[in-house]
């Protein structure tokens, strides 16, 4: 009903249910120990989709000590890695099965197009847990060639109970990228779902128990990041002296969300038991046109690296820097773009745009595009909400945007592109690389050189030439600066969740 296109066909949705509300904590669903719930709402009317058991401290001990249970007595980590690959496997399989009802549950939830999630993030969802499954039996140490008589080798072990807090932009891709190698590896889990969207992952974390997890190693526990979050964050697990298992001393952290909260999350680690922490945070990637580039082209990609997923991505293409020989040409096919972008309800079909996950989100998005105005940068487009109920965007593009204005320094998080002129390759890198994030980085160019030259200079954990948000399970994500510590998705994640010990044996005749 709000899409700018003509025709636009309803499509057949499956039913879905919501029949998943409560904790998942060693193997059961339970009501949170204070009794207490929360609003999870559909994005489209901020209607209450379902009430969800709200997790806090008392529940996260609880979670805790499940999976330091499942970890400490087994079978999980003790399992042959064939086993758990196979674990892996038959829960890809169940996904797959399930998919258009996850889809719609995960559009119902978020508000992202339910094409985008049936036919994108749910595919990318198996392809991710069949990728780890992969890896579950070819995880191996080294022999190594010490100096002396010793036999040295080095064992990979699991880290213990990794702690995981994800946020609500792709909360089954996320999901995905830290339960997939964290059990690959041989860990048990509490995960904290985003307080937004807490739906699809106590669905999948049912079905991986119908393919198998024993009870306690993957536990989910929605609930707000001040109180749950929190807890995971600092938890010492008091009992794990009794446990003696040194395996099990360390509770890794894994987090997803803002810088700000990323700083808490370290600092909490810090100050509790020093768990290693990998951060994702946030980015305000640059994404630059060069003279040579076929403009079409550019304009298309450029707008897909901004509004995928209503402008909800840590990646997003956040600063358009355009060559001023092509400037002209690229502003205003890009307006055209942004108005022929389909915004309206997710569930119909054709549909590029839904609403905004929330009214907090949607007023910071609003803020932002009333900065731009008062900072003189020119609103080309959009600017307002769009409809009367939910949290819809009209999407929006400003021109003439100066590096120091705030709507080209903050993340927006949203459906607004900002246009930069440049003139000078020198230039664009110092200008491109003059942020606190370093998370991606765009570039559009015919020129090889040109192309070499900015992604060897750019600041940042992915250069994408030619293409944008390209993401696969192998491919390795994470940022420079302050987009974070660490590598998650490839061979890189695997490391997130092991721990090297070094097995020294003297040799009773080293001439052999
Ligand atoms: O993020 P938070 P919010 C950015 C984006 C967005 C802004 C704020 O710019 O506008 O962050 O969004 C949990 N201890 N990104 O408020 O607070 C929280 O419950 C432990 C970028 O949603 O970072 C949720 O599960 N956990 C991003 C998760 O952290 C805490 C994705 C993310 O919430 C906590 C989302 C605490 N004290 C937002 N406070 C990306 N990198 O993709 C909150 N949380």
């Amino acid at each position: 009903w709000f899409s700018t296109a003509a025709a636009i066909e309803e499509l057949i949705i499956p039913p879905v249910q919501v029949n998943y509300t409560k904790l998942l904590i060693n193997g059961e669903f339970v009501d949170a120990a204070s009794g207490k719930t929360f609003p999870t709402l559909d994005p489209r009317t901020g209607e209450v989709i379902a009430h969800v058991a709200e997790a806090d401290s008392e529940d996260i001990n609880r979670a805790v000590s499940a999976a330091r249970k499942a970890f400490d007595e087994g079978p999980w980590p003790k399992m042959t890695a064939y086993e758990r690959s196979r674990i892996l496997l038959r829960f890809a399989d169940l996904v797959e099965k399930h998919s258009d009802e996850l889809a719609a549950l995960e559009t119902w939830n978020n508000g992202k197009p339910f094409e985008q999630a049936a036919k994108t993030e749910l595919p990318l969802f198996v392809r991710l847990f069949h990728y780890y499954a992969g890896w579950a039996d070819k995880i191996h140490g080294l022999t190594v060639p010490a100096d002396g008589p010793y036999h040295v080798q080095t064992l990979h072990e699991p880290i213990g109970v990794a702690g995981q807090i994800i946020p609500w932009n792709f909360p089954l891709i996320i999901f995905a990228w830290k339960v997939g190698p964290a059990l690959a590896c041989g860990n048990t889990i509490v995960l904290k779902a985003a307080e937004q969207t807490p739906l699809t992952a106590l669905y999948v974390a049912k079905l991986f128990h119908e393919a198998g997890l024993p009870p306690g190693v993957l536990n989910i526990v929605p609930g707000y990041g001040p109180t749950a979050g929190a807890a995971l964050a600092r938890h010492m697990d008091v009992d794990k002296v009794q446990l003696l298992q040194p395996l099990a001393l360390r509770l890794q952290i894994a987090f997803t969300g803002s810088t700000d909260t990323g700083k808490v999350v370290l600092e909490l680690a810090a100050k509790s038991n020093l768990k290693q922490v990998t951060l994702e945070l946030g980015g305000k990637s640059p994404f630059i046109v060069c003279e040579d580039a076929d403009v079409d082209k550019a304009v298309e990609l450029a707008h897909f690296a901004l509004f995928f997923n209503q402008g909800q991505c840590c990646c997003a293409g956040s600063r358009t820097f355009v060559h001023e020989r092509v400037y002209d040409e690229f502003l205003e096919k890009s307006k055209a773009r942004a108005l022929r972008r389909t915004v309206g309800d997710p569930f119909k079909k054709g549909i590029e745009q839904g609403p905004q996950i929330d009214a907090q989100q949607f007023e910071k998005i609003l803020r932002y595009i009333r900065s731009g105005v008062e900072s003189s940068a020119t609103l080309e487009c959009g600017g307002g909400r769009l409809g009367s109920k939910g949290f819809y965007i009209q999407p929006t593009v400003f021109s003439g945007v100066q590096d120091d204005m705030l709507i080209a320094k903050d993340e927006i998080f949203g459906p607004v592109q900002s246009i930069l002129k440049f003139n000078d390759l020198d230039d664009v890198i110092r200008r491109a690389n003059a942020t606190r994030y370093g998370l991606a980085a765009g570039v559009f160019t015919n020129n090889l050189n040109t192309a070499n030259t900015l992604s060897r200079a750019l600041r940042a954990g992915t250069v994408w030439i030619n293409c944008f948000d390209v993401f696969d399970a192998a491919i390795p994500i994470g940022g420079y600066k302050m987009s974070g510590i660490g590598r998650e998705k490839g061979i890189y994640s695997l490391h997130n969740y092991l721990q090297v010990k070094s097995v020294v044996t003297p040799l009773k005749n080293p001439a052999w």
